[in-house]
Order: C-alpha cells, then structure tokens, then sequence
C-alpha cells in the first residue's frame, strides 16, 4: 500500500536523447514515443533538434558523423535506476549496439537529472557528470526551462554562455505536438 503511494509521486526529471547514426530524426522520435509510453512517466516538454559535430573523449572530431541531440522534461514515478533501466530497454529496441565509449550509436538516452538527487553508484550518477559543458545538452534544456539549476553547477543560462561546444537548430517539425490552449 506504502509502496502503490509512493508511486502515484511523480518527480521531475530531464533525459538527453542523441543519435548520429541511421535515420537520426525518427531514433528520436521513436524514443519520445517509447519514454511516453512507460507507465508512471509523463513527458511535460521537448526541445527543439539541434545538430552539433560528434564530441569524442580526444575532442570534436569532425570526420564522425554529426549528432542530433533534444532534452525533455518528464514526471517519473520510476526511482531513477528503474527509469535508467526502461531506457536502457528503449536504446535495446531501437538497435543501439554498445561497444566503444562514445562511440557512435542510433540512439543515446542519458539521465541528466532526476528531482535534487544526487547520486554516484556504479550504473548511475547524478546528475550527468558531464552535463556541465555539453551545449548539446545546455542549449535545448535552457530552451524549455529557461530558469533550469544543474544541481551542483548553477543556472543552466551560465553554464550556456560558458560552454564552448556550438550547436544549431535542425529544421524540423516539433517533438511533441503543442499543447491546445
Ligand atoms: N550511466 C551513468 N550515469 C548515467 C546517467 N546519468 N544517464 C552509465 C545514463 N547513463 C548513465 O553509457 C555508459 C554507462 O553510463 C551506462 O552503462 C550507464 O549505466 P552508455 O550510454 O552505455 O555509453 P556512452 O554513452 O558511450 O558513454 P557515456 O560515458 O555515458 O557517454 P556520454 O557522456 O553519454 O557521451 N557528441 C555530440 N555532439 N552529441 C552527443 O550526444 N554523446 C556522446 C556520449 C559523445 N559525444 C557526443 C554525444
Ligand atoms: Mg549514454
């Protein structure tokens, strides 16, 4: 009963989503699809696509394929380890194949923060430790909540103006349908 409670609780969350391989634009949309059809999580917000060259751990390396990155904001009532584990399941679907770090993939979905918590195990940290300096994450978060705090590092708006990764708008047409009003 406690626990049936506990999960009508819905707590914010922001998930990145990248893709720079295949057919990059419908990854995406099939993930959003895929994240709003998981019990307990609604989807309240998604960014525009942006486009950015692919950043490898020796810097941006040019000669890979480009990424389209989104940030959305979701109600979870999943814990965070059983909302990491659902997107684990969706990158599954969607064809990811994990063998190099930062190696190019179909789809990526990255946890960025989940509510306040703060969080080191071996399968997740919170927030993303490398959130900080990432435009592709910074700039479509800002865009849908331009007074977003990255727990530990401040206003999302000065994390922006520091980051040095440039990304631009993809055209194309919104993630989510606008809400009527
Ligand atoms: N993990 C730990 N914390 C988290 C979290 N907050 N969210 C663990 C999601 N996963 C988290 O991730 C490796 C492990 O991180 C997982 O097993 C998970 O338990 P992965 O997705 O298997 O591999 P990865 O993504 O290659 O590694 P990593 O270190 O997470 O890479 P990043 O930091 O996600 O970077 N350039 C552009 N332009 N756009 C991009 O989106 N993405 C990356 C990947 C590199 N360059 C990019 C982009
Ligand atoms: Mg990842």
């Amino acid at each position: 009963m406690i626990r049936a409670e506990r999960r009508r609780v819905q707590l914010p969350a922001v998930i990145a989503l990248g893709s720079n391989l295949g057919d990059r634009e419908q990854a995406l949309r099939d993930a959003v699809a895929a994240i709003r059809a998981l019990p307990g999580v609604t989807v309240t917000a998604a960014s525009d696509i942006v486009e950015s060259p692919a950043v490898k751990p020796a810097g941006v390396d040019a000669s890979a394929p480009a990424y389209l990155n989104a940030v959305i904001t979701v109600r979870s009532a999943l814990p965070p380890d059983e909302l990491l584990d659902a997107l684990n399941e969706i990158e599954r679907d969607l064809g990811r194949v994990r063998d190099i770090r930062w190696g190019d993939r179909t789809i990526d979905l990255d946890i960025i923060t989940a509510g306040g918590t703060a969080l080191r195990t071996e399968r997740l940290t919170l927030p993303h430790p490398r959130a900080f300096e990432r435009g592709f994450v910074l700039i479509p978060w800002l865009q849908i909540e331009p007074l977003a705090q990255l727990p530990g590092f401040g206003p999302v708006a000065d994390l922006v103006r520091a980051t040095t990764h440039l990304v631009r708008r993809f055209p194309a047409t919104p993630l989510l349908e606008p809400v009527p009003r």
